[in-house]
């Protein structure tokens, strides 16, 4: 890529590249952010003077610990835990734990990275943060489960507070793990306190939660259609996944009027021309939050779908996508046949799913394409409010929590049109996200000195 900044663009990720070897996830988040925000730093020299950048990309503290456990036939396993305090400027430490045979310090520094971010931009005063595991939670049994959990909270317990650093849930970590890392937690300090979001409904969790990351994503990519004088009302939507972002992107898209026509998993997708009814979607839900079956048994319960194995959503036909399971899961090819197939609006669920050279064809060909950290922020949002209502010692109703998750949401949109529109119109939504994400962290920095 060719900008007036490229010299400093490229030395900057040298540098970068030097100090964080084998990091390729952490590398490329970096390089996404350094693109947009060095050419903006450039003409404002303080966050220069600061050393901002150089800063933030060095994540505050990162703790790696064994995690012993015993599994059903009572035979000893062990795993790496991680979290990694990215940021504190603004706020604890916030973010979620992710336990898959994937997870590593690349892919874990690459989501804490964009946790600060993110946070920034939901304007509530959350720092960033992430961790997790490379546990597989897959075909384990609940008391599996529940001792790996507690293992893994007994270490991180030293390390975490209700004002110092709140984990919640990520890929693998939904309700069932966090009530046993709570559950630990709160053995081991004897103490009730808000120290894990996404708690259940009975124990200090907060309505919407559960709904809030997808349910975000699609206000967040009706405001961008708002803005072209569209909606969803009888559109395509492709998303892929099928975990707790999915269903509920699939739940309120299908609110809206919008046909919910794919979903996936890691062995392939389904396609449901007809789009999917309320109940079809009650079906999956129950397969995969229950059931914790796979996506293929759709297809053999509803014949009007269909099951792809092995491959991604993004060769049909749609108007809008979602992609909602993991990272660069939407290439440059998919990129460009959702392009040629009509999508018009690309909101992202998961983080970082769409490859950069995915991002510049959806740029190049001027579809609304937004990054997870503003789309996908409604999570994290919401589990800032429950961090409130923690605090305060009180529950708000389903539709307080929904007004104001939306009420973020826009707020979020609009700060992006303001960092990131061209002179011809376009928003370019990954400049306005990182800019405008940049400049209160960066502004609380300075404020706070060499810390
Ligand atoms: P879940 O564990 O609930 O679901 C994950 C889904 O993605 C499953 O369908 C899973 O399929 C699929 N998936 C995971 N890894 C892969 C892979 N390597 N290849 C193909 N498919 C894969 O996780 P969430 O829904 O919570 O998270 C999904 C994404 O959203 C992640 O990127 C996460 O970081 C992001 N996110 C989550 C938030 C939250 O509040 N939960 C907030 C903001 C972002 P399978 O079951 O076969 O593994
Ligand atoms: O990526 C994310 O924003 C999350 N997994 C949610 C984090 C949170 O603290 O709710």
């Amino acid at each position: 890529m060719t900008t007036p900044h490229h010299e400093q663009i490229s030395a900057f990720m040298a540098e970068v590249a030097a100090q964080n070897p084998n990091e390729a996830e952490f590398i490329q988040a970096v390089q996404e952010v350094a693109e947009t925000v060095i050419p903006f730093i450039a003409n404002h020299p303080k966050y220069t003077e600061h050393r901002i950048l150089e800063r933030m990309v060095e994540p505050e503290r990162i703790l790696m610990f064994r995690v012993p456990w015993t599994n059903d036939a009572g035979e000893v396993q062990v795993n790496k835990g991680y979290r990694i305090e990215f940021n504190s400027a603004i706020g604890p430490y916030k973010g979620g734990l992710r336990f898959h045979p994937t997870v590593n310090l690349s892919v874990l520094k690459f989501l804490g990275f964009e946790q600060v971010f993110k946070n920034s931009l939901t304007t509530l005063p959350m720092g960033g943060g992430k961790g997790g595991s490379n546990f597989n939670p897959k075909g384990k049994s609940d008391n599996e489960v529940m001792r790996f959990c507690q293992s893994f909270m007994t270490e991180l317990a030293r390390h975490i507070g209700p004002n110092t650093d709140v984990p919640a849930g990520d890929i693998g970590v939904g309700g069932r793990e966090i009530g046993y890392m709570f559950g630990q937690y709160k053995r081991l300090r004897n103490e009730f306190t808000g120290v894990l979001t996404g708690k259940g409904l009975n124990w200090g969790g907060s309505l919407i939660r559960p709904e809030a990351t997808g349910y975000g994503a699609v206000y967040f990519a009706a405001e961008m259609l708002e803005s072209q004088g569209q909606n969803f009302e009888g559109k395509r939507v492709a998303i892929s996944g099928s975990g707790n972002v999915a269903q509920y992107a699939a739940e309120k898209c299908t609110q809206m009027g919008a046909k919910v026509i794919t979903m996936s998993d890691s062995s392939g997708y389904i396609h449901e021309p007809n789009g999917l009814s309320e109940d079809q979607l009650s079906w999956i839900q129950d397969l995969k939050n229950v059931r914790r079956g796979r996506i293929s048994e759709f297809a053999e319960a509803y014949p009007s779908a269909t099951f792809h194995a092995g491959e991604r959503p993004w060769g049909v036909a749609c108007e809008a996508a979602f992609p909602c399971a993991t990272q660069n899961e939407l290439n440059e090819s998919e990129a460009k046949g959702l392009i040629a197939n009509g999508c018009i609006v690309v909101a992202e669920g998961a983080n970082m799913p769409s490859t950069p050279e995915a991002i510049e064809a959806f740029q190049a060909a001027k579809v609304l394409f937004a990054p997870g950290k503003a789309s996908n922020a409604g999570g994290v949002a919401t589990s800032g409010l429950e961090m409130s209502q923690n605090s305060l010692r009180m529950n708000w109703s389903r539709q307080e929590v929904d007004e104001r998750l939306l009420n973020i949401m826009k707020d979020i949109h609009a700060q992006c049109v303001s960092y990131g529109t061209d002179d011809s119109g376009y928003v370019d939504y990954v400049k306005g996200a990182n800019i405008a994400g940049f400049v209160k962290v960066a502004d609380a920095m300075i404020d706070q000195g060499v810390v």
